[in-house]
């Protein structure tokens, strides 16, 4: 194992600083290290594994396209492209989509899409345009993107950044309506605020901010990259409240976790904004990932995979909420996109994922203090018990652990 980090460390950036294990083997909700130990995954890539590691079905059309036609570009049609596109937009009750790789670049596209729309439709002075986020969130790491985030570190370092972005407290309509001026062009938003903690907002806050957004012609631009596609319990998180947003972006596991696909989706009036020439990506749209897109939406549907959400998702939430100890602060989350937040005055997030490492769970702690648990949609109520059991193991150490220094103390 320590060769092979060791040649990472040496030849790869250190953007990142993962846990002790070296991957080898993925199946379901299992994966394997180098040293042939089987983990479940708690993490399940940050939720763009929700069909389950090399699902085969997913891999077997990833195989069968790959021999066929992988990619020609966007400047021809293919077979595939407009299936794919019409089942995520009948499925979202969207209009259209326009495909992309990764989150970011479908967010990118989100932002494009609303300026350009503030200028030509709404009649927004040009270059004038105003989007507003949230406080806390997460949208990506271009140095666009990140001219929106409130988070230091992914800021120091990077600037200047692009103007046109408005901060609002997240969970408060009433900052939303207080914000908003007539050039406002947008506000985006994550139903559940994933990395900064898997933050749940008050209910009913998602359909204030639509009412809102209504009411001032503004565009309601929901970022569903990591709850999207079943993880809350919910095909979409915005269909707990019953809302359509005027933009959707959807990622990760709409690659059935084998490769980048990301789409914005929107009204009709909204995507017509863009003109050919006006947006596009080399790999955007491709024919291998179309394929595999479709069967992604495909088997989330066949398997039932949301509705199987919601139920293990209410069963650990649950079972964890049983677990009762000083150094869990909070459990919160919906369907299987749950945090514990860990009081970092008796432990540390990080040496709890350790531990839970040694017992066969992989997790990660977000925003330093925060458990996730978002394992693949499919994990069976057995393996569920498993994963409480261990974390009520690590917790009972970590607290023999305390009383220990207590008592030298
Ligand atoms: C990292 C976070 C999770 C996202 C939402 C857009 C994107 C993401 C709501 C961009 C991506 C990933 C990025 C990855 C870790 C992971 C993450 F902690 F960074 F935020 F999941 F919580 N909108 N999230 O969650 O999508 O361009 O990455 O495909 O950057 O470390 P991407």
């Amino acid at each position: 194992m320590n060769a092979i980090i060791d040649c990472e460390h040496e030849y790869g950036a250190h953007n990142y600083d993962p846990l002790p294990v070296v991957l080898t083997r993925g199946e379901g909700v299992y994966v394997w290290d180098d040293a042939g130990n089987r983990y479940i995954d708690m993490m399940s890539a940050y939720s763009a594994v929700s069909h389950g590691h090399c699902h085969p079905k997913l891999v077997n059309a990833l195989i069968e396209q790959a021999k066929k036609l992988v990619i020609v570009s966007r400047s021809f049609y293919t077979d595939t492209l407009g299936l794919f596109l019409k089942t995520i937009c009948e499925h979202t009750r969207q209009d259209c989509a326009l495909p992309m790789n990764t989150g970011v670049e479908a967010v990118e596209t989100a932002l494009k899409a609303a300026r350009k729309w503030a200028y030509t439709i709404k009649g927004v002075p040009q270059d004038k345009a105003e989007i507003i986020a949230c406080k806390g969130n997460f949208h990506g790491r271009t140095i666009s993107v990140l001219g929106m985030s409130t988070e230091p570190q992914y800021r120091n370092g990077f600037g200047p950044f692009p103007a046109g972005f408005k901060i609002i407290p997240y969970g408060d309509a009433a900052q939303l309506e207080s914000a908003i001026t007539p050039n406002t062009a947008a506000f985006i938003v994550e139903p559940i605020q994933g990395e900064n903690g898997i933050i749940v907002p008050p209910a009913g806050y998602l359909k204030a901010c639509a009412d809102i957004c209504q009411k001032n012609n503004v565009l309601l631009i929901c970022d569903e990259i990591q709850t999207g596609l079943g993880r809350t319990g919910k095909f979409l998180a915005c269909d707990h409240e019953g809302i359509a947003p005027d933009g959707l972006i959807l990622g990760k596991a709409l690659g059935g976790g084998l490769l980048p696909v990301s789409l914005f989706l929107a009204r009709k009036d909204v995507m017509d904004v863009f003109t050919p020439g006006d947006h596009g990506s080399t790999f955007g749209g491709n024919e291998l990932a179309a394929v595999v897109g479709l069967a992604a939406v495909n088997v989330l549907i066949e398997e039932n995979l949301t509705a199987r959400a919601a139920e293990s998702g209410a069963d650990l939430l649950q079972k964890l909420k049983q677990l009762k100890s000083p150094i869990i602060a909070d459990i919160r989350g919906k369907g299987l996109l749950i945090g514990i937040e860990i009081n970092p005055r008796y432990y540390s997030a990080r040496a709890l994922c350790l531990k839970l490492l040694k017992k066969g769970i992989l997790s990660k702690e977000t925003h330093g203090t925060v458990i996730r648990l978002a394992p693949p949609l499919m994990i069976s109520s057995e393996q569920i018990n498993t994963v409480v059991s261990a974390i009520s193991q690590v917790l009972t150490e970590a607290e023999q652990e305390m009383q220990g220094t207590v008592n030298k103390a």
